[in-house]
This record gives C-alpha cells, structure tokens and sequence, in this order.
C-alpha cells in the first residue's frame, strides 16, 4: 500500500516535472544584437519591441537585448543569422547591403528627398521587397528605424566643400556602399568597428568619420573631433530583423503580436529620434564642435554620380530606384 502510494506519488512528480520542461521548452528567449547605447532610440525602441512580444505572446517569445556591440560587430552579426546565433536585431541598410544588394538602393547617397519621403518608400510596399531580399540571409525585416543623415566630423581641418575632403582619411563603417560614398568624395575611406573609432580619431590614425548627431555624440567622439559639416551624404533606413527560422516557427497569431510590436517600435524610435537629435547637436554645441552648414549640397551630390553607375546596374536594381523616386510625387 505504502509502496504503491510512493510510486504514485514519484510518477506525479515525474509528470508534472516533465510539464514543466515542456513549457519551458515552448518559453523561447531570443537573442537581440544592438550596437548603441542603452538609452539610444533604438536600444529603447528594441526593448519595447521585445517586451511586447512577450506580453502578446504571454510568455511564449520573450527577448533580451544585448545593447554595446556586446554580440560583435555589424558585419559578424549579420552573418550570425545564417547560424541562428541572433534571433533579432536592428541592422543599417548599407551593412545589410552587402548581403543583400537591394538594401543598397535604399542607403544611396542623397536618394531620399527628405526624412517623410524614406518612411514612405519604407513603410509600403518597397519595404516587404527589401524584407522579401532578405530571406536568403535567413531575416525578414518587420520595421524601418530612421538612421538619420551621416555627415562628417574631423579633428583638425574643417571641410566646408568637397575640396577640403580630399585625401582625408575618413573612418566608414565596413561596408562598400560607406566605402564608395566616401571615396567619390576624394577622401580616403577606412573601415573600421564602431568601437575602434574613438581612439583612431584620438590617435590619428584618421583625420575624421562620418554619422549622425545621436551617434556622434553617444560615441563622445566630439570630445575628440570638433568640426561637422552637415553635408547630410547619407539618410541610411535601418531594419528591425528577426530570424527567418524564429518567424517561420510562429503561429499566425503570433506573427502579428510580432509585427505589430515591431511597427509600435518603429513609431516609439523615430519619435525618441527626432528629440535625440535636437539633444544631441545641444551636447555638441555646448562642447564647442562648430556646426558647418553646407549652403550648396549639389557639389557633393554631383560626386555621387559613380556610386549610382556602380551599385544600379541590375534591371532590378534600376527599377528599385525609379519606384523609390516616383514614391510620393
Ligand atoms: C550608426 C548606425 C549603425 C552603424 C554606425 C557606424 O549611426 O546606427 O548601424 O552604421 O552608425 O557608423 O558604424
């Protein structure tokens, strides 16, 4: 009796511990690669995304976000995706181009007309193209962030035309279309990390490097580099990707709980970005980096020409460029 009410009991036990292990096996906590800053817009905008996941999916998706490149830079993160190493992130467009080149068209210098002409293109149709580009590379793009417009910082010299950047060593994210950008300019592009850059400006192994005021200032490389010239080369989309094998696993349900977490992101993000940037260009100012306005763009836009001859060739990619420039006319 004694021996039949203890097997019992351990078969209980045995159940409801396998019961456990089952829905902690369905509870999946996904793996988030950031680079920035925790109180950047989009390290606050990714948060947001991963706990209204969880809420909407009452626990059976959750995410953590890793925020400082702690997961390693853009390019190996990308890659970390084939290999199911990353479950979500928020990548550049012009990094992401590499893989996949229709992200370059998108992250062409001067292509976008303006901040509302980008959202436009990104949040219709063009949008679910590019995401659709991305299913090779094991992502689907979920929503568009705002990367602002790159311009460039320097240490010693002021450039205030496109003479003045010739043969400046200009760190570029590694990536060919920063790369080509920089280049038709005159400059001397130098991919480095992210992280590198602060020292490399310091140490002068570069004269500058180029990016918006947010992460020119989250960076503190403004403590090193004191001039920016608002040439605005660059109005770079960036992506809010999850794994190709997480949403493939998802239940329509839970595809929407997805996709509208990453659509309320994107509104939270390009609100906070807007009130970063004035922010940021405070800290700047009071730091005494002088702001260089550049009254006449169309020198800079005019060296564009070979970066246009080499990244739109493909009949795709050509098309992809006319509906973008037809977008909201
Ligand atoms: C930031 C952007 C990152 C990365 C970085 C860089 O503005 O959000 O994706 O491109 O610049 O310069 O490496």
């Amino acid at each position: 009796m004694s021996i039949s009410w203890r097997l019992g009991r351990a078969s209980i036990l045995a159940l409801s511990a396998a019961l456990v292990v089952t829905s902690a096996a369905q509870a999946r906590e996904l793996r988030g690669w950031n680079l920035h800053v925790p109180d950047y817009p989009g390290s606050i905008a990714m948060e947001e995304f991963a706990a209204t996941i969880a809420e909407g999916t009452e626990g059976r998706y959750s995410g953590s976000v890793f925020h400082n490149g702690q997961l390693g830079d853009q390019r190996f993160a990308i890659e970390q995706f084939a290999f199911d190493g990353i479950d979500f992130a928020v990548f550049s467009g012009g990094s992401l181009g590499d893989f996949a080149p229709a992200l370059n068209i998108v992250s062409m210098p001067y292509v976008f007309r303006s901040q509302e002409h980008m959202f436009e293109v990104l949040d219709g149709e063009i949008g679910e193209r590019l995401s659709d580009a991305l299913a090779d590379h094991n992502m689907v793009a979920l929503a568009w962030y705002t990367g602002g417009s790159r311009s460039f910082y320097t240490v010693r010299t002021a450039v205030r035309s496109v003479d003045d950047l010739q043969g400046l060593r200009i760190r570029v994210p590694d990536a060919d279309i920063f790369v080509a950008t920089v280049e038709a300019l005159g400059a001397n592009a130098t991919p480095l990390a992210f992280g590198e850059v602060y020292t490399s400006l310091q140490t002068g192994v570069i004269d500058g490097a180029e990016n918006n005021a947010p992460s020119f200032e989250s960076t503190r490389h403004y403590e090193v580099a004191k001039y920016y010239t608002l040439d605005e080369h660059l109005m770079v989309p960036e992506a809010l990707v999850v794994s190709k094998t997480v949403w493939d696993g998802l239940s329509p349900e839970d595809r929407t709980v997805f996709r509208d977490a990453a659509r309320a992101s994107a509104q939270t993000q390009r609100s906070l970005w807007a009130e970063r940037e004035a922010a940021s260009a405070e800290v700047l100012q009071e730091a005494g980096v002088e702001f260089i306005e550049v009254e006449d763009k169309q020198p800079f836009i005019d060296a564009m020409a070979p970066v246009y001859e080499r990244f739109v060739t493909s009949e795709e990619a050509q098309a992809l460029l006319a509906d973008i420039q037809a977008t909201g006319n």
